[in-house]
């Protein structure tokens, strides 16, 4: 086993103060007041489904991803309906866009259309495959408002081509574009390898399950164990293992709980590995 990276020995409380970046800080703030690193993805195609699992899972989570052009009634009234709650119940909003076009165009699909992600989404993602400027557009957007952005740097499904150097690359990117806007990347690893002093990403882990370990569409899941303690990841990333649950509004909130419980548990071992 090689060493592991330093950022993984020091808690989530003690990374605060190594980012500028306002929604970077708040998600650190989060994971540590509420004892959380799960994030739950709420992949349904009504607002009413998702303002739904969203108030069952909203203490057990630090985030919330969305989907949003899968909702089939999404409007703007829906977005504030869903700020509010993340204010309420703290945690931040994770739109997975995933823009992958040249920067003037991703900066219209960010804060313009249908739905105005920039407005109420505190971070989203981005695909390094169309170079730096991607982030120059979205940072025009974004930064002022105060958002974050990740890049993708690997993803969890089967043959993905997002490894070796193209993550390399990614990692390189993010590095010159600098920490104001780019806060981390959507990884299966620790890909901010050889980081400087003081120099802080988060790490945030989709492909998440404690029962199925994929799907027949290529999603292949690892355990919360796997990915904090094993991986050294900050962040968990769960969908239909939570809001998927058979059982009714009890059951989602509880297995919303056990995943919470399994992630911290695993971020407290990690620490003890000092
Ligand atoms: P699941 O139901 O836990 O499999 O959902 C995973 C979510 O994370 C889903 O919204 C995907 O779009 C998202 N995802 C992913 O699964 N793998 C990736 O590499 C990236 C995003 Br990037």
């Amino acid at each position: 086993m090689s060493a592991p990276h330093p950022t993984t020995l020091k808690p989530y409380s003690a990374r605060i103060e190594l980012h500028a970046n306002p929604t970077a800080r708040r998600i650190l703030e989060i994971m540590d007041r509420k004892k959380t690193n799960l994030a739950v993805s709420v992949d349904v195609t009504t607002t009413a489904e998702a303002l739904e699992v969203v108030r069952r899972v909203g203490a057990s989570v630090c985030m919330v991803k969305t989907h949003c052009d899968i909702i089939e009634d999404f409007t703007l009234d829906f977005a504030n309906e869903l700020v509010k709650l993340s204010k309420q119940l703290d945690f931040v909003i994770f739109e997975d866009r995933k823009f992958a076009d040249i920067g003037n165009t991703v900066s219209l699909q960010y804060s313009a259309g249908h739905h105005r992600i920039a407005s109420w989404s505190d971070l989203t993602n981005a695909h390094s495959v169309p170079g730096p400027g991607i982030i120059a557009g979205l940072s025009s957007v974004g930064l002022p408002l105060g958002r974050g952005l990740l890049l993708l740097a690997e993803m969890s499904s089967k043959g993905s081509l997002a490894v070796g150097s193209y993550t390399e690359q990614t990692m390189k990117m993010a590095r010159g574009a600098g920490r104001d806007f780019v806060i981390g990347f959507i990884a299966q690893n620790r890909v901010d390898t050889n980081s400087g002093e003081g120099e802080d990403w988060l790490i945030m882990s989709p492909g998440v399950g404690l029962v199925s370990i994929g799907d027949k569409l290529g999603q292949q899941y690892r355990t919360p164990r796997e990915v904090v303690y094993d991986s050294g990841a900050d962040i968990i990333i769960v969908g239909r293992g939570i809001y998927g649950i058979q059982g009714g509004e009890q059951a989602v909130k509880d297995e919303a709980e056990r995943y919470r419980t399994e992630g911290w548990k695993a971020y407290e071992e990690r620490l003890g590995r000092k």
